[in-house]
């Protein structure tokens, strides 16, 4: 693999067409618009974080063919039974967009990869497998949370081994929410500190594992998030160009959508009113 261009110009932020033109050119042709996100880590203590994803839900969103959520779309996701309104909300506003007609797809991430069937029920979203490979007007397109491909983080590959075992989290579940709460802040405070001692290109992508991927799946774009990198990245596999899309991080009030639509793909961002 070698990388053509960290930034790919055709794939910058392009301005919004408006909603009349959008829906008069879809009657001709299908343009129905692809909506990709990931790394929201919506939590109840920033309300202004929930705010902005409902009200992407309820706007911008709307009218779009496909939602697809690439994982940590909470901060932490201790089990469906979870009674949290401000979590509630969330379910609520993605079940109105799919009620609404578009179709609402989910992936886990490495914060909320205990939402289960009861959660995909309540919301309207499709659970997606991480790899899922997906067609995007004829192309086969793979999308990832992010997480596999960071193989040389070794440590939280075992973690993430251990997390993911069905027996582990069965008995996890069987805690009370309180208990539950508990020991994901002690994760989370136990991961924050083994991060400030791994460099920053431990926590990255391994580039061997990308191409690994790309070959396995026979595809010429990869969309993923989680290391809150966002770029558009060329590289060369077999001798075929492959585009990688990385998805940006919500954080402070702004958030951004990777779109797809008639065969081209930009970014826009998403702002509080
Ligand atoms: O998400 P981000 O970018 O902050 O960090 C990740 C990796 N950290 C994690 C840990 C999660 O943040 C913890 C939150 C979990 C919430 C869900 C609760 C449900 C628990 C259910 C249990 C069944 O994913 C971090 C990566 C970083 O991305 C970059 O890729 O480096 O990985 C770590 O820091 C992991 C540490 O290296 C090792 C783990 C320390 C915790 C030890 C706990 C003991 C494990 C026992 C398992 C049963
Ligand atoms: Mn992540």
């Amino acid at each position: 693999m070698s990388a053509l261009s960290g930034q790919a110009s055709e794939h910058q932020q392009r301005p919004t067409r408006s909603r009349h033109l959008q829906s008069s050119i879809a009657g001709a042709r299908d343009l129905q618009e692809t909506l990709l996100v990931s790394d929201l880590h919506l939590a109840p203590e920033r309300p202004e974080g929930i705010a902005l994803f409902l009200r992407f839900l309820a706007d911008r969103a709307r009218g779009a063919g496909r939602l697809y959520i690439l994982g940590d779309l909470f901060d932490a996701w201790i089990g469906d039974d979870d009674d949290t309104p401000a979590h509630r909300a969330v379910i609520d506003g993605l079940r109105a967009l799919s009620n609404s007609g578009t179709s609402c797809a989910l992936m886990h991430g490495n914060r909320d990869f205990l939402i289960g069937r009861r959660f995909a029920r309540a919301s309207g979203c499709r659970l997606l497998r991480d790899p899922a490979r997906i067609a995007l007007g004829g192309e086969p397109v793979l999308l990832m949370h992010g997480d596999l491909l960071c193989t040389d983080d070794v440590a939280y590959q075992r973690f993430r081994r251990k997390v993911r075992n069905p027996l582990v989290q069965r008995l996890f579940l069987l805690k009370r929410l309180e208990a539950r709460r508990k020991i994901a802040a002690d994760y989370r405070r136990r991961s924050a500190e083994a991060m400030a001692a791994k460099t920053e290109e431990i926590m990255d992508v391994s580039p061997q594992e990308v191409t690994r991927r790309i070959r396995r799946a026979g595809v010429q774009r990869l969309v993923h998030g989680h290391t809150h990198r966002p770029a558009d990245h060329d590289l060369v596999v077999d001798g075929r160009i492959v585009r990688r899309h990385v998805l940006a991080e919500w954080h402070d009030g702004r958030g951004e959508v990777l779109v797809h639509a008639d065969g081209q793909w930009w970014r826009e961002p998403v702002l509080a009113a």
